[in-house]
């Protein structure tokens, strides 16, 4: 019986793995999803029930492992070697001339795309599946086994149980999952990723595999560093035989028979790279012959039988039909150029960003030009520059709005600023980000209060400013109707929400965003105004009284409470209940130590160095990691070791941890 289990798991498993080389190697499935998702339930149901039966390379195991603190270092046995960039077919031509003077004629080159992803190592032993780590300086890498195996294109079992193998690939992710994935992180209000290769290698360093697993990645696998029990004479041969073990081998490499055929290779990838499905920042060049490579051997970390050539950035002509000015979630207004429409680079492109208003004086870009376009860093479209010759006449400068084009508030540029920021609090445009910074810890302190939340409460109209959220609880059915909020967290978030309406006034000044004024100026001005409406009546002049505050920091309070939206919003927080007024003289005594550097040795009878930290911090003082002539105290505890000489040398104040209790008593 347990003979007829195992045997159906191995067949299940090798099943599994044929169908997952068909979908993620060949992309070309034989059977449906659903008959693959009943082959995994399957096998998850056996293993389940038949724990001792599972291995670590069962397919049911690719996301298995638990979240790492940190990668441990890998130490290549093969360095991982970089390419020399070339520019131009010249050096391309003189590239060959080297080779051909080392080795004599008759050279073969394969060439490749070069996939703009990060280089990783797939190390397996008997055909299993060891280790896998990044690339690192080519020397030391970090161990990145667990999140590999989340890849799956990458096989956990070779088709040939040779004793060891260490292959090297990029890890990418594809144009269109690149796009979605932006999507998702714009959606939860996270940071976009600025291009393919960033999203792939931010994946790939995730210490939760769970995380690495969500993101589609993949590989293409193009050099053999390590093999034994085997040997090779061409890198086509390497390729062939990797692909004849089941990992996805870079696709499209053609063995060309001179450097000429080469050239026209690459030029026909250049071509055709904005439609391929991923993006590739050139295209490499390689000896093919092994023995003619041990001749041409390497410098320090480039072989001399390969190069990079690397494309420029493809341009296209095109007309401005008009300048549109886009406003950010932070308030920035970006005009853009409304495109006649342009295929570029594999998208067909009718916006381009112009950047800001000293970029289009500078080029002196008008509505009606026609311009050159490129992709900056191959994927945001941008203008570069003015086709003069085509200039008509009846070309139109472009002003910039004295109004935000989404709330219509007032738009300024702060002196040695290039960008125009709208002042409205509430301006759609940058609601999101407010409200998230309004309920953060540096802030309001709303627990509960997440990303995730505001944007639904925002999807669903629940909210259009920060003070709403104070009348949330007049909305208590329409929120417990909201998919996954049930009575009980609506319970606690109304509860949070209600709390923060008795917090100091420095976390409301901080919740306002205003330009400049983080947590710690909020304090300085809470305590120095007592009150939101002595604040609000307050004067650059007088805001600048406060020791701390320059210029800029005073006027650009005093602008945000002079804005209409401003005052609104005030108004119905006071009218909600929310503080309004400093509560007494704690905030004085937390600045006791603004103004002085500590620096921390040793070990301290009770505080640890992280709590000592956010003492200090709190009371306004700093923390530094050395000791100087600008340091004021040294809090030296047990075994301090050479910052207590320098401090001594140099005279400054050392004290113990029962001092620093006096001090903040
Ligand atoms: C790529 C890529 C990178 C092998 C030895 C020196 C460079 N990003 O696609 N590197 C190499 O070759 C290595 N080939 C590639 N196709």
């Amino acid at each position: 019986m347990k003979e007829d289990v195992k045997k159906r798991i191995l067949e299940l498993r090798e099943l599994i793995k044929y169908h997952d080389y068909k979908y993620y190697v060949e992309d070309n499935p034989e059977i449906t999803d659903y008959e693959y998702d009943m082959l995994m339930r399957e096998l998850k149901g056996l293993e389940a029930t038949n724990p001792e039966l599972i291995t670590p390379d069962s397919p049911t195991q690719r996301v298995g492992g638990q979240a790492l603190d940190a990668f441990e270092k890998v130490i290549h046995e093969v360095p991982l070697q970089s390419l020399n960039d070339v520019f131009s077919e010249e050096e391309l031509l003189a590239f060959d001339e080297r080779v051909r003077q080392a080795v004599g004629d008759g050279v073969e080159y394969v060439v490749e795309c070069k996939i703009d992803g990060l280089s990783v190592t797939l190390e397996y032993e008997n055909g299993r599946f060891v280790r896998g780590a990044t690339r690192g300086d080519g020397v030391t890498g970090e161990d990145v086994t667990q999140n590999l195996r989340t890849i799956r294109s990458i096989p956990l079992v070779l088709n040939e149980a040779i004793p060891r193998i260490i292959v090297r690939g990029e890890v990418f992710i594809s144009k269109s999952d690149f796009e979605k994935l932006n999507e998702e992180q714009e959606a939860l209000g996270l940071q976009l990723f600025a291009n393919p290769r960033n999203a792939a290698a931010g994946s790939l360093r995730q210490l939760d595999p769970k995380i690495t697993a969500s993101r589609k990645l993949d590989i293409f696998v193009f050099n053999m560093q390590l093999v034994e029990g085997r040997t090779f004479s061409s890198h086509v041969e390497t390729l062939e035989y990797m692909k004849k073990l089941g990992f996805k081998v870079i696709p499209d490499y053609t063995l060309c028979p001179d450097i000429k055929t080469a050239i026209l290779k690459i030029r026909e990838i250049g071509e055709k790279r904005g439609e391929l499905p991923y993006e590739i920042d050139g295209a490499v060049v390689k000896v093919n012959s092994l023995s003619q490579r041990d001749i041409l051997g390497s410098t320090s970390k480039t072989p001399r039988w390969a190069a990079a050539f690397k494309y420029p950035p493809e341009k296209k002509q095109t007309v401005i039909k008009d300048i549109w000015v886009n406003v950010g979630r932070t308030g920035v207004l970006t005009p853009n150029a409304i495109l006649e429409p342009v295929r570029l680079a594999g998208t067909t492109v009718s916006r381009a960003t112009l950047h800001n208003l000293d970029y289009i004086r500078e080029k002196d870009i008008r509505i009606g030009d026609t311009v050159w376009v490129q992709k900056a860093g191959d994927i945001i479209p941008e203008v570069v520059e003015v086709v003069f010759e085509k200039r008509t006449g009846n070309e139109r400068e472009f002003v910039m709005p004295e109004r935000c084009p989404v709330c219509n508030s007032v738009v300024y540029r702060e002196e040695g600023e290039a960008a125009y920021r709208c002042t409205g609090i509430e301006c759609p445009a940058q609601l999101f980000r407010s409200i998230v910074h309004f309920a953060s810890r540096d802030a309001m302190n709303i627990e509960g209060l997440g990303p995730a939340i505001i944007d639904t409460l925002l999807r669903n109209g629940l909210i259009s400013g920060i003070a709403d959220l104070y009348y949330l609880k007049d909305k208590r059915e329409q929120l417990e109707n909201i998919e996954r909020m049930g009575k009980k967290s609506v319970d606690n978030l109304l509860e949070s929400i209600e709390r923060s309406k008795s917090n100091n006034i420095d976390r409301l000044i901080a919740g306002f965003g205003i330009r400049h004024i983080g947590l710690r100026a909020a304090q300085l001005l809470a305590e120095h105004f007592g009150s939101i409406d002595e604040l609000m009546a307050a004067s650059a002049q007088d805001i600048e009284e406060i020791p701390e505050f320059g210029s800029i920091m005073a006027r650009s309070v005093e602008f945000f409470f002079r804005q209409p939206q401003t005052l609104d919003t005030i108004e119905k927080l006071k009218a909600a209940g929310v503080n309004m007024k400093s509560t007494g003289r704690k905030q004085l005594e937390d600045s006791r130590f603004s103004g002085l550097t500590f620096v921390l040795t040793g070990t301290l009878p009770t505080y640890t160095r992280s709590e000592a930290t956010k003492i200090i911090e709190s009371y306004g003082g700093k923390v530094a990691g050395s000791v100087s002539k600008k340091t004021d105290y040294v809090l030296a505890g047990e075994n301090a070791g050479s910052k207590l000489d320098k401090a001594v040398q140099l005279g400054i104040k050392i004290i113990d941890e029962e001092e620093f209790r006096k001090m903040i008593e």
